[in-house]
């Protein structure tokens, strides 16, 4: 069964492949290029095990074998098809990249959760995809105990596996399951390979491959369907715009399923060049300058707060860096304050890169002149990216002018799965994705964000959907009505604040109470607001809906009076 997306049309396919940008081949080619012997993966400091060394070294040879055999289990063992569909949450360990392989090379698709998403994520996208099997790790509060496990298989009927690792396992999680299969080595990876070109013959480039997430502005959490082709382009010109080769060390300390760390280039832009990927269990400046001085890591990839404690870090500390050659910063708006530090401090060259996982990824080039670098993030990847910058009637504004960033090109999506009403709010007619963020655009086709027109908090990289937040908020008996806005913030840019309006005005509500209520609705810990602030009533634009323009004037007033009162000891 395939997967139902929204394809490209087929004069648009035609030209990504006569351009070379589609090469019809899947994801799983990715991990083929490296060396047998180079080393593909070292994953270091195994969440939960703090004290102790656990690196474990993965070479291409064994990576390859892996995830062969695990997906020999997939397919023999618990009956995996093409077409199915899991569900995966795991921390950064190499076994992320075994398991996302091995059920891509069965055909089955997969949404990879975020570690620090909760079980409304979960059920979310369970209840989309109706997911066969899941893979998770007792790591996660939620899988201490069956009960949340329980509480999945009544929400997709399908799910009739569950693969929990233990943390205390994990140095051979992989191994454990495949016991049985090992004594068979030859045989397994034999029939995985039939299996695979049996279904290269049905044309699987073309199709969905798995799902990305989206940071979303919509009630619900949306998936982003992402085929071979797409994505493998994406991963490939980034590898090549970031200079990759068998010589690359790179560190993902960010999530690793996240489509910044996976694709831009990412560890699957390394896989691709033969090179070597570093996990840590987080950006952490001492743990990940441990890492560069130890395995002379030569590319990171952050967000600005993590870079920013890097900067802060680096200069209160003697490690040995210099085998850093490259540090990306995405995800969120870099100040260019913080820019011009990041190579004076660590000592390397920075690339700003402004990308989706809808699609669309910009970058500064290494060539490029400092400026360019610390003030634009990026242009656009490949000739064929269509980038136009418009006003709130859709029309082109000149360039230099401050307008909506839309674009369609060979690696952006023309619609997110199974969201036919939201995709006629953010897709034009011609295909055109509306991106909400805003933009100015030089003569060069260079970017910067100036800000943004959707309804999400971008709390240093990691994006709230204000609609999620308020939703359940309104559920609470004595609230009336709520709005989330971002406030700034020094570290992660913004923050989120709620504003509230109690049913009654002599109300008990506070804001620890309300943490807790949210909490117990089982939402991401960086969603939960950071301030609330009750009101008697929100401001209301001239259609009649809450003026977040205005609220986040409000906050931002109040937070620079608390500043100059504390300044000045009142408070
Ligand atoms: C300002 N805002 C940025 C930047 C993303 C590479 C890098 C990042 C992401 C990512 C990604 C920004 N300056 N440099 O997928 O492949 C904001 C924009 C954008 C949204 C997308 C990749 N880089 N942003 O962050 O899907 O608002 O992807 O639309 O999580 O992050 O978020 P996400």
């Amino acid at each position: 069964m395939k997967t139902p997306f929204t394809p490209w049309p087929t004069e648009f396919a035609q030209q990504y492949r006569d351009k070379g940008y589609w090469i019809d081949s899947p994801l799983t080619d990715l991990i083929t290029k490296g060396e047998d012997a180079d080393t593909a993966i070292i994953c270091s400091g195994r969440a939960g095990l703090e004290n102790q060394d656990l690196s474990r070294v993965f070479s291409y040879r064994e990576l390859r074998e892996k995830v062969s055999l695990l997906a020999y289990y997939f397919s023999n063992d618990l009956g995996l098809r093409a077409g199915d569909t899991a569900l995966v949450q795991l921390p950064n360990i190499a076994e992320f990249y075994v398991v996302y392989f091995a059920l891509m090379k069965v055909g089955v698709v997969s949404v990879n959760a975020l570690f620090s998403h909760n079980e409304r994520e979960l059920r979310s996208y369970c209840e989309q995809i109706q997911p066969t099997v899941f893979v998770g790790s007792t790591a996660h509060k939620l899988f201490a105990s069956p009960k949340f496990a329980a509480e999945l298989k009544v929400l997709s009927t399908n799910l009739n596996h569950f693969l929990l690792v233990e943390p205390s396992d994990w140095a051979d999680c992989i191994d454990d399951i495949l016991v049985e299969i090992l004594p068979e080595k030859d045989k397994a990876v034999a029939a995985i390979e039939a299996l695979e070109n049996e279904r290269a013959l049905k044309e699987v480039s073309e199709n969905v491959a798995f799902f990305q997430l989206s940071g979303g502005s919509t009630g619900t959490p949306k998936l982003i369907p992402r085929t071979h082709n797409d994505y493998y382009f994406s991963i490939r010109r980034s590898a090549e715009i970031c200079e990759l080769s068998r010589a690359t060390r790179y560190l993902c300390a960010l999530p690793c399923a996240h489509n910044y760390p996976m694709s831009s280039p990412g560890a699957f832009g390394v896989f691709c060049a033969g090179g070597t990927v570093i996990m840590a269990s987080s950006p952490e400046p001492q743990l990940c300058f441990d890492l560069i001085e130890k395995y002379h890591v030569s590319m990171a990839s952050l967000v600005p707060p993590a870079a920013a404690m890097w900067v802060d870090a680096a200069e209160s500390q003697s490690h040995n860096l210099e085998s850093l050659r490259l540090i990306q910063v995405g995800g969120a708006k870099l100040s260019d304050s913080l820019a011009r530090r990041i190579p004076e401090v660590l000592g390397c060259q920075l690339q700003q890169v402004l990308g989706m996982a809808e699609g669309l990824v910009n970058y500064t080039r290494l060539d490029d002149d400092i400026e360019t670098i610390i003030t634009t993030q990026g242009k656009p990847m490949c000739s064929l990216d269509e980038v136009k910058v418009v006003n709130e009637v859709g029309e082109e504004v000149p360039k230099g002018v401050a307008g909506e960033l839309v674009t369609r090109g060979p690696y952006t999506i023309r619609g997110y799965f199974n969201a036919p009403e939201h995709n006629r709010t953010v897709f034009d007619e011609e295909g055109f994705y509306y991106s909400g963020d805003l933009v100015r655009q030089d003569e060069r086709g260079y970017l910067t964000v100036v800000g943004r027109d959707k309804d999400q908090i971008n709390r240093g990289g990691e994006k709230i959907a204000a609609e999620e937040v308020e939703n359940l908020l309104l559920k609470h008996e004595l609230i009336m009505h709520s709005a989330l806005v971002s406030m700034p913030d020094k570290t992660m840019g913004e923050k989120s604040c709620a504003f509230i309006v109690p049913k009654v005005k002599a109300h008990p509500l506070k804001s620890v109470g309300l943490r807790k209520y949210l909490r117990t609705h089982g939402i991401a810990d960086y969603k939960i607001p950071d301030r609330f602030e009750f009101i008697e009533s929100l401001p209301l634009t001239h259609v009649g809906k809450p003026n977040k323009v205005a609220l986040r004037q409000m906050i931002s007033d109040r937070l620079s009076l608390e500043k100059a009162s504390s300044r000045k000891g009142i408070v």
